[in-house]
């Protein structure tokens, strides 16, 4: 029986397994010992992977919506069929309205993203945006290109060990790969390596550390800049590195020194002894410190300063690219080319991207249009309207700030279609469905540039499963029938690419073909460390830029800066009295990927339904017992999980799940509005600045108990159907 070596995908990535395929189908996968990442390791997700493949409710050919939107019936069609009607749609709105009539939107990195936008740029809109990136990833790898020219992640693979780890705003135990994978986690863990945790709640990372930070939630600029204004006034810092290769050192300090103790204190929550314990442990104990954050920083309209504001603690310990400490991303392989080139300069400057200097083009070559703003011209055909969206990986009712917002959206769409593994809430919205082929039914080439990436893995197409496609091929497919070129005829002309420029950048792999890539499953090239020593950094000033010149010159700040949240007990105080409590939503759960996964059984008896954390106290006051199910209502409405009792988070602090709907509950609405966070949130301006990030872990809340919720005994007639 073959046996093929494949990437698993069903997070952001990075298990080698193997594949065992017999008579066409893949009956077996192990994760493979030899994998650069994971060492024979993995996860219920991708051990789940034949589950999910042949799961009786999985899309296998495209579909055409028959009755009116909304109302769950369906016809199979032929791929011919459907290509052939999506291309001619999408050229006629682009003819009548311009190209900037079709939108796209996508999700959480997958592997067809670079294509995704290229997609956008060969259709010439520039309305391509997503649920994720600027609330996710995005000001974090901006923080680095603006601070160091690059990303950074830990160094868990070399001979150094990390002195200590720096864990701020994640829980990469569960939600790795968001920065390394999470067994490397677990193995610093058991090492003792110690750790410094910045989280209001607690979590099993938050028991073991050194120290934990409880900070109020949304709080995080303000406490990153009050650890840095205790590392630079004790001296706790690497004065040798600060002085030959920083830029604007007295700057920052100036800066630092609005954010003083007893401030950073009040605002924060954190006592003043631990926020100088903190900068003694970063800045000087615990060394080389490496550091793994999360997205809990991003979902805030003071994300990108406040990911400046982090990124620069390791630094100024001196940790950057220093072994075992918080290395440069190796970007080992490229992604596909994303062909800005292709969009007309007229046409660009059209783009929704709200008036957000990271977006539009002022400070980065990619263009982003700002997804609430995408969904409220789409909602309101103003500034003009979009007339057609195509979504690939993006489940936008449950992932998208404000549901019911793109709820409305998605229902005045003249023409949407959707691409995925399942039916979901957001399908049923659409006009046509396509069927996404599952990562060991796609042939890629993988490589985390986000991160403190070491190697480049194979995706391996090992079978077909009915007639799903990749994404990826369904973009080069629909722009060929549009008569647009995609700059390849296929998809092996672009993997080659590929394959060409790394061995380019690594030419110890030059000449290496697909087969012989796929054959070995991955390179992992040998790291080098200190870049900056030898090349300077990839900044303007080839210096680690504390004050950026950069963002000056639009007009943004350039240093580091801290702003309240729009809905904080403190910036919205008339709220209170209505609402009392402190809502962050989030909390990734090992079992799923964000909304990925709740059809599938195995993974779903892991882990049935949603919890809702709150302290024991704040329960009972309530009228709340552990386990019952609870209301938590926002001034955009309420929705029902079940209540955690945790002890030790603050006795206003209320943390949900996000990712929430329930495919039993079936068509067309599988109980979207039930328990999905994004009924709770706000995606409409008071925005981030800078990028146009908003606010989903500071809102206010309340809670209240839900007697008479039928979820659980849904769940029970359908769990062993
Ligand atoms: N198993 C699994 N893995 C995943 C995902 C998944 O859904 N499931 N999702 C993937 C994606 S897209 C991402 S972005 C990552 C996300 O992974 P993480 O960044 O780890 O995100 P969360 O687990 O949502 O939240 C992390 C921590 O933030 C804390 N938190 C909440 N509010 C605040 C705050 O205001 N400040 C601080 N400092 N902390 C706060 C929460 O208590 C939680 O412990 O995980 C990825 N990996
Ligand atoms: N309230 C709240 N909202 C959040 C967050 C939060 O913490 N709190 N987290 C945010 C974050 S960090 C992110 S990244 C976004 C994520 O948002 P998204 O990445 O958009 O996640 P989902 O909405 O789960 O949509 C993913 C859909 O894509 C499908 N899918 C997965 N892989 C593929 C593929 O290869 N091809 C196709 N066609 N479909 C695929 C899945 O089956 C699923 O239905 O959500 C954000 N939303
Ligand atoms: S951690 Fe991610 S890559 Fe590894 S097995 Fe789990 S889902 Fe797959
Ligand atoms: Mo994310």
């Amino acid at each position: 029986m073959p046996v093929y070596k494949a990437a698993c995908r069903g997070c952001h990535g990075g298990c080698m397994y193997l594949v065992t395929v017999e008579d066409g189908k893949v009956v077996k996968v192990r994760p493979d010992p030899e994998g650069p990442l994971n060492r024979g390791r993995g996860c219920v997700k991708g051990m789940s992977i034949v589950e999910q493949m042949y799961h009786p409710d999985r899309l296998l050919r495209p579909r055409r919506r028959i009755g009116p939107k909304g109302s769950g019936k369906w016809e199979d069609i032929s791929w011919d069929e459907a290509l052939d009607e999506i291309a001619g749609r999408f050229s006629a709105i682009r003819k009548e309205s311009g190209p900037e009539a079709l939108a796209l939107i996508s999700g959480t990195g997958r592997h067809h993203l670079s294509q995704f936008w290229r997609f956008g740029n060969v259709l010439g809109t520039p309305n391509a945006t997503s649920a994720g990136a600027l609330i996710c990833l995005g000001p974090r790898k901006n923080a680095g290109e603006f601070t160091a020219g690059h990303f950074a992640g830990v160094d868990y693979y070399g001979e150094t060990r990390p002195g200590g780890i720096l864990v701020w705003g994640a829980n990469p135990l569960i939600s790795g790969a968001d920065g390394e994978l999470s067994f490397h986690m677990a193995d610093a863990l058991k090492e003792g390596i110690p750790l410094v945790v910045v989280d209001p709640k607690p979590n099993a990372l938050t028991e073991k550390a050194r120290l934990w930070l409880r900070l109020r939630p949304g709080t995080d600029g303000a406490l990153a800049l009050g650890i840095l204004h205790q590392m630079i006034e004790n001296g706790w810092y690497d004065r040798e590195f600060v002085e030959n290769y920083t830029y604007g050192f007295d700057a920052l300090r100036e800066r630092c020194g609005q954010y003083d103790l007893k401030k950073v204190s009040e605002i924060t929550r954190v006592p003043g002894d631990q926020i100088v314990e903190a900068a003694r442990l970063l800045g000087r104990e615990l060394s080389p410190l490496a550091m793994e954050w999360g997205c809990a920083v991003e979902q805030s309209t003071n994300a990108f300063q406040t990911c400046r504001a982090i990124f620069m603690i390791p630094c100024l310990a001196g940790s950057y690219d220093a072994p075992g400490g918080f290395v440069e991303s190796m970007e080992i392989a490229p992604t596909a080319d994303l062909l800005f080139d292709r969009l007309d300069p007229e046409t660009a400057k059209k783009g929704l991207f709200g008036d957000y200097p990271i977006n539009d083009g002022r400070l980065t070559p990619k263009l982003f249009a700002h997804p609430y703003l995408t969904l409220e011209a789409i909602r309101t055909g103003k500034p003009y309207p979009i007339r057609a969206l195509l979504s690939s990986a993006n489940n936008t009712l449950i992932s998208m700030a404000d549901s019911r917002h793109s709820f409305e959206a998605l229902s005045n769409l003249e023409f949407f279609v959707y691409m995925d593994f399942f039916m979901t809430p957001t399908a049923e919205l659409a006009d046509m469905v396509l069927p996404a082929a599952l990562w060991p039914e796609v042939d890629s080439i993988f490589c985390m540039p986000e991160f403190g990436d070491v190697a480049a893995l194979s995706m391996r197409k090992t079978v077909q499963v009915g007639e799903c496609r990749s994404d990826e091929d369904v973009f080069l497919e629909i722009s060929k029938r549009m008569g647009l070129s995609y700059g390849a005829e296929t998809q092996r002309e672009i993997l080659d690419g590929i394959l060409k420029e790394l061995g380019r950048r690594r030419p110890e792999y030059a000449g290496m073909d697909l087969e012989t890539f796929q054959n070995l499953g991955w390179i992992a090239p040998e790291r080098t460390y200190y870049n900056y020593k030898t090349r300077g950094f990839d900044t303007e000033t080839s210096k680690l830029e504390l004050y950026s010149e950069r963002l000056a010159r639009v007009g943004a700040d350039p240093l580091p800066y801290w702003q309240e949240p729009p809905e904080t007990p403190v910036s919205a105080p008339d709220l209170l009295e209505k609402y009392p409590l402190i809502l962050t939503t989030g909390s990734r759960v090992m079992p799923y990927f964000i909304s990925n996964n709740r059809q599938i059984r195995s993974l779903r008896k892991l882990h049935p339904f949603p919890l809702v954390s709150m302290h024991p106290e704040t329960a009972l006051a309530h009228g709340i017992r552990e386990g019952d199910w609870v209301w938590i209502e926002t001034a955009r409405g309420k929705i029902t999980q079940k209540a955690k009792f945790l002890p030790e988070l603050d006795k206003d602090v209320i943390s949900c799940e996000m990712g929430w709907w329930y495919p039993e509950a079936g068509a067309p609405g599988y109980g979207w509005e039930e328990s999905n966070a994004n009924i709770l949130t706000v995606g409409a301006p008071p925005h981030e600045a800078e990028g146009g990030a908003y606010s989903l872990r500071a809102l206010l809340c309340r809670i209240y108990p839900n007697p008479d919720c039928t979820i659980e005994a849904r769940y029970n007639a359908w769990i062993n159907t």
